[in-house]
């Protein structure tokens, strides 16, 4: 049976299923970690996890989630890389009767619904992760600074939400900072140290590197540090997710904040599949809390850091 336009798919009640997990890249420590506790998580239950690995590729993702269709899974975990073009994919499961959750990036309101097209959305509010650190840094500087911003994956959630948070919080409560220039590292260390490198040059003024995620900060702190510079002193680095090489370099003096997004999704995931199958009401967001690191607390949460 397909469901009318605009209804979720039902799911069957089962003791396993055969789910699938569609990854959008494994190429930095927070994804692995994510990864990992899908999978360990589907192991507990003794569900069959269908993986992919988009390799940071939508084109690749939407057929992956294509090829999970067509394999007759009951149910789509997507970490959906780009909001609209994985969308479009979320409808076509729709249409096959398969029901999907977006985590940890959301997917375009205006192609797919949350609560209708697809379950739900569980992951952080990216807005706020943009906003404590704006709120941080200018604590930190007294709201005096020159600011280059490192965005995260041009057309995913987490960059649009985490430049908005932060952008607006520095508009709104300090006059005295300004932003020199905003372009995407693509969330990776490679292309984060490269563009750093760049806009440093360009902006030799810079003072403060915000960064949508740790990964793009370790590879602005080496690009500061290749151009002379003490990260720390000479430029404050701040970002987002706590990632262990990103609490060592705030212990270092390094990074000077950091706002947890936690990747480990896989026991909160598998709860929400199996409250929909037993017929509970799925809210249509369902927000993770985030810690918040910096030099007061970022030692204790090493041990425990992936
Ligand atoms: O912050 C980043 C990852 O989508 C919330 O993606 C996630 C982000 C996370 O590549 O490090």
């Amino acid at each position: 049976i397909v469901p009318a336009f605009g209804q979720v798919p039902p799911l069957k009640k089962k003791d396993h299923y055969k789910v699938g997990f569609a990854q959008t890249e494994s190429n930095n420590p927070w994804r692995l970690a994510q990864t990992a506790s899908m999978k360990d998580e589907a192991a507990k239950r003794g569900d069959q996890l269908v993986y992919t690995d988009a390799a940071g590729s939508a084109a690749k993702q939407v057929a992956d989630v294509n090829s999970m269709i067509a394999q007759g899974v009951d149910f789509i975990f997507l970490a959906p890389r780009e909001e609209k073009p994985l969308a479009t994919a979320v409808l076509n499961a729709r249409r096959a009767g398969i029901p999907v959750l977006a985590i940890d990036r959301d997917l375009d309101q205006a192609i797919a619904k949350r609560g209708q097209d697809y379950l739900a959305f569980i992951g952080s509010n990216f807005i706020q992760e943009g906003q404590r650190v704006g709120d941080w840094t200018i604590a930190k500087t007294g709201g005096k600074g020159k600011i280059i911003e490192l965005e995260g994956t041009i057309g995913s959630s987490p960059a649009n939400d985490r430049k908005k948070g932060f952008d607006d919080t520095i508009k709104a409560k300090a006059p005295d900072m300004v932003i020199l220039a905003s372009q995407s590292g693509d969330f990776a260390r490679d292309k984060g140290r490269q563009v750093a490198e760049t806009l440093l040059q360009a902006h030799p003024d810079a003072t403060i590197v915000y960064a949508h995620n740790d990964e793009m900060a370790l590879g602005a702190i080496a690009a500061i540090e290749a151009a002379g510079k003490v990260p720390g002193k000479d430029i404050l680095v701040v970002s987002i997710d706590g990632e262990k090489d990103a609490l060592q370099a705030i212990v270092d003096g390094k990074l000077g904040c950091s706002c947890e997004c936690n990747p480990r999704f896989g026991p909160a995931a598998f709860d929400i599949l199996y409250k929909y199958a037993a017929g509970e009401t799925i809210p249509p967001s369902i927000i993770n809390p985030d810690h918040f690191y910096d030099a007061s607390n970022a030692a204790a949460a090493l041990p425990t850091a992936y």
